[in-house]
């Protein structure tokens, strides 16, 4: 039986483990990204294994997130970042230059090499085949240090493309569908792998779409092969050297085959709240736009934009629809300069902004109250807009371009013809030089590490007691993301260096009393339900809540990384046996975990005070649960130093 990319790629990086689905495997790590509002943290941690220089091949901090500088909490973290990079042989990418994803595409990524970044949409550079996977910051910093990545190996599926896309369809409205299909939990567990014969229809930027919004999936990860579009892409970005081939074996064995017919796409897009709210653009004829924002990882490359150059040429958007522009880096700023497209998009009324994240994360660019907002990102959950009843829809830039025209959403079939296809041109300016490369050897000792008031140290947790006495401090539901746990925006990003402070803040959109009750408390645990600590890889929302005593979750099912996170700060991942269980943990429900007792995958009774009990079970291997025991990872790789 032949092999699929994915596993040829984890075998060539194993380092401990069997390939076989489910169980822990090991992978040496090629690249890892931070950026600026993970960043911080990772960096602390690194600083805090102490081993000087980055093991990696490569290392590269982006600052992109948390670019608004309104007093000096951003400023100093970036210059914290700047000097800690050039300190332990690591990249620096200056705020502005771009949004890392599109960056480490443009610039970095490799076919066949591993990544891992500080970022859950760090499947973007899946679209050259990198195996490249969201984590969060500290197992970031241990791959820095030249620790293994470990992850659940996972299953591969392969997604089998034919035809190709016509008309107003893009790379957006195959993931879109995607997501239609499977939900925001139908990837937990999986690689989504691409190949038959309309892979070769698809161009870099738009295959990059795809694997970036997986991440939306809740897949490990999601890759492309690396053909001649790949070396054609990369030998115009200047490093033709870094291409090498890669495909399936023509027999390789996938644990399941979906099929697309590119051909029968059409404009899609994802509802209020969640990504899997898809239907078609058609449908929803009729209805105003108050803001189009186009940009973020997804969807802010030189051929999306030139499209909506293309889109808005000559034309006017009307005043009661706001358009927002932010591009993916200077390279695609400086490509839409030189060929004059900046122009239509400043006289249609769209207002350009910086190449970073922005409004994806809520840093400005906020719709009007309960405004409809369509936007060429990945993630629209309640609130994350900075608008708390702002209704946010996904669509491609083509799709958004068109609807910012027509100021309401329209049918796809009075558009007219659609633009053509974009090719990168034979020569693209580099930005290279815009990088700051660390010092080579001994220069770099000689760089202080700048620190300002808002970078708190990091805190020591103490180790798992034997029994937790405790009370359940928080109910929620399904689907609960980390931006319900911790909530992003100007305000609370600019915290994501102390703890202290940011934690004020957990849950405080989902309950304000919250904080308070858990104080009141002394620690707590919180209950949910089906694939809890979806979304965003912020450690926050483990670090967060860890802060305010938080011992345990009870959920009836977990996201990868939040999974990963709650282990790294010692939190017990606990799983109900019986989903319905959910019913009898009410809040503010006492009771008592016998912590002592949990063993890898056994079943252990949780008192409550009223007599009755509730069962529940884990899927944590022995090195897992030792982590926790310990107090987390830190303090465990801390006991194995000494
Ligand atoms: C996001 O899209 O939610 C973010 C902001 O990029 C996060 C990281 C973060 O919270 O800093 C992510 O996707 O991991
Ligand atoms: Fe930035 Fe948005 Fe992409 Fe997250 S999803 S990396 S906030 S552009």
């Amino acid at each position: 039986m032949g092999k699929s990319i994915t596993h040829k790629i984890i075998e060539k990086h194993l380092v401990s483990g069997e390939m076989i689905p489910g169980r822990e495997v090991g992978l040496r790590i090629d690249q890892t990204l931070t950026q600026d509002a993970t960043g911080t943290m990772a960096w602390l941690q690194f600083e805090a294994i102490n081993i000087g220089k980055v093991r990696t091949d490569l290392s590269v901090s982006y600052v992109d997130h948390n670019t608004l500088q309104m007093g000096f909490r951003n400023p100093d973290d970036h210059r914290y970042l700047r000097t800690v990079a050039a300190r332990s042989g690591a990249v620096f990418s200056p705020a502005g230059t771009g949004i890392c994803h599109q960056l480490h595409l443009e610039n970095f990524a490799k076919p066949g090499a591993t990544l891992i970044g500080s970022d859950s949409h760090t499947p973007t550079a899946g679209g050259i085949g990198s195996m490249a996977m969201g984590a969060g910051g500290l197992s970031v910093a241990l791959a820095m240090a030249g620790e293994p990545y470990f992850i659940p190996m996972p299953k591969v599926v392969k997604v089998h493309l034919t035809g190709a896309l016509t008309g107003w369809a893009q790379g957006k409205d195959v993931i879109l569908h995607l997501l239609g299909l499977l939900t925001v939990k139908g990837g937990v567990g999986k690689v989504f792998e691409y190949g038959g014969p309309g892979v070769a229809s698809l161009s870099v930027p738009d295959r990059a779409t795809i694997t970036n919004m997986g991440a939306e999936l809740g897949a490990t990860t999601s890759i492309f092969p690396a053909d001649a579009r790949t070396r054609e892409f990369l030998e115009k970005m200047g490093r033709g050297s870094d291409f090498t081939e890669l495909s399936a074996d023509a027999d390789a064995a996938y644990d399941e085959i979906i099929e697309i017919d590119l051909g029968a796409l059409e404009p899609l897009v994802a509802q209020p709240h969640m990504p899997d709210r898809v239907c078609r653009v058609s449908e929803l004829a009729g209805k105003a736009i108050d803001q189009v924002a186009i940009g973020s990882c997804t969807n802010s490359s030189y051929s999306d934009l030139k499209n909506t150059a293309q889109i808005l040429a000559g034309r006017r958007i009307p005043p009661s629809t706001d358009l927002l522009i932010s591009p993916g880096s200077k390279q695609v700023m400086k490509l839409l300069a030189r060929e004059g497209l900046i122009e239509p998009l400043l006289d249609a009324g769209a207002r350009v902004l910086e190449c970073t994240c922005g409004p994806c994360i809520g840093m400005g660019g906020s719709p009007v109250s309960a405004g409809v907002s369509v936007r060429t990102f990945n993630r629209n959950f309640e609130g994350r807009s900075g608008t708390q009843d702002g209704q946010v829809y996904l669509a491609s830039a083509q799709t958004a371009a068109r609807l910012a025209l027509d100021g309401k959403f329209t049918d796809p079939a009075t558009w007219g013809d659609a633009p053509e296809r974009v090719e990168l041109p034979a020569e693209v300016p580099s930005i290279r030089d815009l990088f700051v490369f660390p010092p080579a050897g001994d220069d770099a000792e000689s760089v202080e590490i700048l620190r300002g008031p808002n970078i708190v140290a990091l805190e020591e947790f103490d180790a798992l007691p034997a029994a937790i006495e405790t009370t359940v401090a928080l109910k929620v539901g399904d689907n609960i993301t980390t931006d319900h746990i911790l909530p992003a925006g100007a305000e609370i990003t600019a915290l994501r260096s102390n703890i202290p402070a940011i934690s004020q803040y957990i849950f405080s959109r989902v309950d304000k009393e919250f904080v308070s009750r858990i104080k009141g408390l002394g620690g707590g645990i919180i209950v949910g339900g089906e694939n809890y600590g979806q979304g965003s890889s912020r450690e926050h929302a483990a670090l967060g809540p860890r802060h305010l005593g938080v011992r345990a979750v009870i959920v009836k099912s977990l996201a990868r990384i939040h999974r990963a996170n709650l282990v790294n700060f010692g939190i017990l991942p606990l799983l109900l046996v019986e989903p319905g269980d959910y019913d009898r943990l009410e809040q503010d429900a006492s009771l008592t975990i016998p912590a002592a007792g949990i063993k890898p995958g056994n079943t252990v009774a949780i008192r409550l005070a009223n007599g009755e009990s509730v069962a529940v079970t884990n899927d944590l291997t022995k090195k897992e649960l030792e982590i926790i025991q310990s107090g987390g990872l830190l303090n465990a790789v801390r006991n194995n130093q000494s």
